[in-house]
């Protein structure tokens, strides 16, 4: 474990995953490291000099890039040019300008939801550029893709050491809860919270026959310290729960009905996209370096995820 002195800045520290990296830093409270959480606040990434100033103010050893132009299937389907044209213009900023301060280490973030729509299954890291990603998303992912392509070059040219992970589908506290541009598990509990207090039907939209895999914000944060302080590798790895823990979204509403103890009426609104299948991924590289991690129960990660939105609704993105 290194006991270097670290200064780490997360670049989109204010979103799920950034909120659960803090709250885990927090705890472990290491004195050899120093965090930074950044917001658009501090500087808005699309913009070449406000990306160097924000950086050479805090001239971090270590970065933890989650800043991007995030969202659900809805609103991917609306807005394919922006995903891809922020994304793309946060990242290269980012990335040159680590590489101009000669950053030791950045970890960027793909997704499992940017691989080839027509594939084999499980999905794994070999896969990223084998064909195009699902209509659906194809702005975003790539621009995500282009995250893999970048490292590698900034290796090779500069000796750049920077990498990546292929977080699956995550959820948590400090979600985005907005029911158009957020994701499945965040819309499912503002819908079934706002069904129980106005004694509405809870509507589940799509068919509920897609199939995914959905890691607890915590889980991931803690992966990525890993990866951060001990994966040596340039090319990406995937975060995921196990193959075998996937779920159909009709069984991740149920789990949401159980957490609040929801007894109304629940429809399913079919005329709403279904969007990918499927993109089971595997774990295994994973698991060749941390084989007894072990995951949060997903009933146990929805309770506590609609136990802090209960908890923080007026302040929640929603
Ligand atoms: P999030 O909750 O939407 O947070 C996004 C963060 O990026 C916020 O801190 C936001 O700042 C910042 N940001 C956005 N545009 C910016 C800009 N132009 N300049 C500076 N900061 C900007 O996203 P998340 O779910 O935590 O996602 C984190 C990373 O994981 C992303 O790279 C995402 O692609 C990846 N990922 C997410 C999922 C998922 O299911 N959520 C799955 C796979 C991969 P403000 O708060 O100021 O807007
Ligand atoms: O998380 P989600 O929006 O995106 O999930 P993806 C969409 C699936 O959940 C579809 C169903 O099958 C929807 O029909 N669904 C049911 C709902 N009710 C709801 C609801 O209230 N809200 C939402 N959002 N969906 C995304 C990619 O794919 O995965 C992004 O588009 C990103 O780029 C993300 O990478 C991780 O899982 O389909």
């Amino acid at each position: 474990m290194s006991k270097e002195e670290m200064v780490i800045v997360v670049t989109g520290g204010s979103g799920l995953v950034g909120q659960a990296i803090k709250k885990v830093t927090e705890e472990e409270n290491r004195p050899n490291e120093k965090w930074i959480f950044l917001s658009s606040k501090d500087g808005d990434l699309k913009d070449r000099d406000e990306t160097r100033a924000v950086l050479a103010k805090h001239k971090p050893t270590h970065v933890i890039h989650l800043a991007a132009m995030v969202g659900g299937l809805f609103k991917n389907l609306k807005y394919n040019s922006d995903f891809y044209r922020f994304n793309m213009l946060i990242n290269d900023n980012v990335l040159e300008t680590c590489k101009d301060l000669h950053v030791k280490k950045v970890v960027s973030c793909l997704s499992t939801c940017i691989f080839p729509d027509k594939t084999t299954y499980p999905i794994d890291e070999t896969m990223i550029h084998n064909g195009p990603p699902h209509e659906s998303n194809f702005g975003y992912s790539h621009a995500k893709r282009m995250i893999d392509v970048m490292n590698r070059a900034y290796n090779q040219q500069y000796g750049c050491h920077f990498t990546s992970v292929i977080p699956t589908n995550i959820y948590g506290p400090h979600d985005n809860f907005n029911l158009e541009d957020g994701h499945v598990l965040p819309g499912l509990i503002h819908k079934v919270h706002m069904a129980k207090e106005n004694n509405t039907p809870f509507v589940v939209w799509g068919s509920g026959k897609p199939l995914r895999q959905f890691i607890y914000s915590i889980d991931l944060a803690k992966l990525m310290l890993w990866v951060l302080r001990e994966y040596d590798e340039v090319d990406p790895i995937i975060l995921s729960v196990g193959e075998e823990d996937e779920v159909s979204i009709k069984e991740a509403a149920e789990m949401v009905v159980d957490a609040y103890n929801f007894k109304g009426e629940v429809i399913f609104d079919t005329s709403r996209a279904d969007g990918q299948f499927k993109k089971t991924a595997s774990n295994a590289k994973l698991r060749k370096y941390l084989p007894d991690f072990q995951f949060t129960n997903i009933r146990d990660g929805i309770k506590e995820t609609v136990d802090w939105f209960v908890a923080n609704y007026d302040t929640a993105r929603k």
